[in-house]
């Protein structure tokens, strides 16, 4: 294989010396970021997050602040969720669109107090789409990025770890919830999140230098439940019905096609970016609908690098967006974002790297 050429544009995590002397294998970029994408034995690091505790280095998802008397109503236009009962300490999952009601981020915004707010960003340029908003609108408010950078402590043993670091506190923290602490002089907000269905925290790290003494300190926390490195799991992600932007989602996808319908709240004020073009989508109906296929054949799959077209009576009636070998099924699976017409129990066929394979198309979460 080939290496990464460094430079300025691609940002080291603070956690990347602690990921080099775990043995990490291989990185994707990701907010213009490198974040590491295995450490060599992608089974054991599944069944650690089914089964014990992982952590991984995801300081990709970065924080877009929003600072000054205006950073709330920032918030709220550029969030076509209601948020007007946020509270201090809450996050909550958003989905971003731009004017046309088109899916540009799906962040957990997470609200530090009434003038100060994170964007904690997928993959896109929310640091300048929230630049022009907040201008355009005349707004009160500083749009940067802070040195801030997740740490996600994944898996059934992760309250246990994060217990043994924080306090019995973070056991009573509700989903998505978080407070600002410190731990040996490491300034940190510890949630309740995380990119698995499960079960975890992020402890938000909030001094880039000191990512190789946090990463140690969770690491010897950990290690009487035998916590390993890993990373955002490909196949648990899938298996759970968690959602990729810009992997699962296009230049068109809106929030409907790709269940984040409950997040949007239509009633929300006009000047919400995106807003009216929801109301339009949502009554016209959306076109496009995401669910689960479950491939024949029980050979493992590789990762696709992209989409696959997907036909059904020999017309092409959507994409699968990912395809995965699941440890649990036993089948390879992936998303189909399909044409809204059909049902679950579809019969439909995957053409697959010149491959035309069967696949049955079903609800998601596949578990
Ligand atoms: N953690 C943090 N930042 C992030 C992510 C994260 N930024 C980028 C990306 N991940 C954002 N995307 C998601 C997508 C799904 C969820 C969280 C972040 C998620 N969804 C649940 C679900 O769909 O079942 C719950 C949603 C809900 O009920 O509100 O957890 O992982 N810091």
């Amino acid at each position: 294989m080939f290496g990464i050429t460094p430079s300025a544009r691609l940002r080291p995590s603070p956690f990347f010396d602690a990921t080099v002397a775990e043995g990490v294998q291989s990185f994707t970029t990701y907010n213009n970021m490198m974040m590491p994408t295995g450490y060599g034995d992608p089974e054991s690091e599944y069944w650690r997050l089914i089964n014990g505790v992982s952590m991984w280095d995801v300081s990709v998802e970065r924080q877009i602040e929003l600072t000054g008397p205006d950073a709330g109503r920032l918030a709220q236009f550029l969030s076509p969720r209601d948020l007007t009962k946020c509270v201090e300490g809450q996050g909550k999952y958003v989905a971003l669109c731009n004017h046309a009601g088109t899916l540009i981020n799906d962040p957990i915004l997470l609200k530090l107090s009434a003038d100060r707010y994170w964007l904690s960003i997928a993959d896109s340029n929310i640091l300048f789409w929230a630049r022009a908003i907040a201008c355009e609108r005349g707004l009160d408010v500083a749009v940067t990025e802070a040195d801030v950078s997740p740490l996600a402590v994944q898996g059934p043993k992760a309250e246990d770890v994060i217990a043994s670091i924080f306090g019995d506190w973070v056991r009573d923290l509700k989903y998505f919830w978080f407070s600002e602490t410190e731990v040996a002089g490491i300034p940190v907000a510890v949630a309740r999140s995380g990119w698995s269905k499960q079960g975890g925290f992020e402890i938000y790290l909030m001094d880039g230098k000191k990512g190789t003494a946090l990463w140690n300190l969770v690491k010897e926390a950990g290690a009487p439940y035998e916590i390993g490195p890993g990373n955002p799991n490909a196949c648990e992600r899938i298996e759970s019905g968690l959602l990729s932007w810009g992997g699962d989602t296009d230049d068109a996808t809106n929030p409907y096609e790709v269940r984040l319908g409950p997040f949007v709240d239509l009633d929300v004020p006009d000047d919400v970016v995106g807003i009216k073009a929801l109301r339009s989508i949502k009554a016209a109906g959306p076109k496009r609908q995401q669910l689960g296929a479950v491939l024949e054949s029980d050979v493992p799959t590789a990762l696709p690098s992209r989409w696959f077209d997907i036909t059904a009576g020999g017309e092409k009636i959507g994409d699968l967006t990912n395809c995965v070998w699941s440890y649990r099924l036993k089948r390879n699976i992936g998303f189909a974002l399909v044409s809204a017409q059909l049902q679950p129990g579809a019969e439909v066929v995957v053409h697959k790297d010149g491959a035309a394979v069967p696949a049955v198309l079903c609800k998601l979460p596949f578990i």
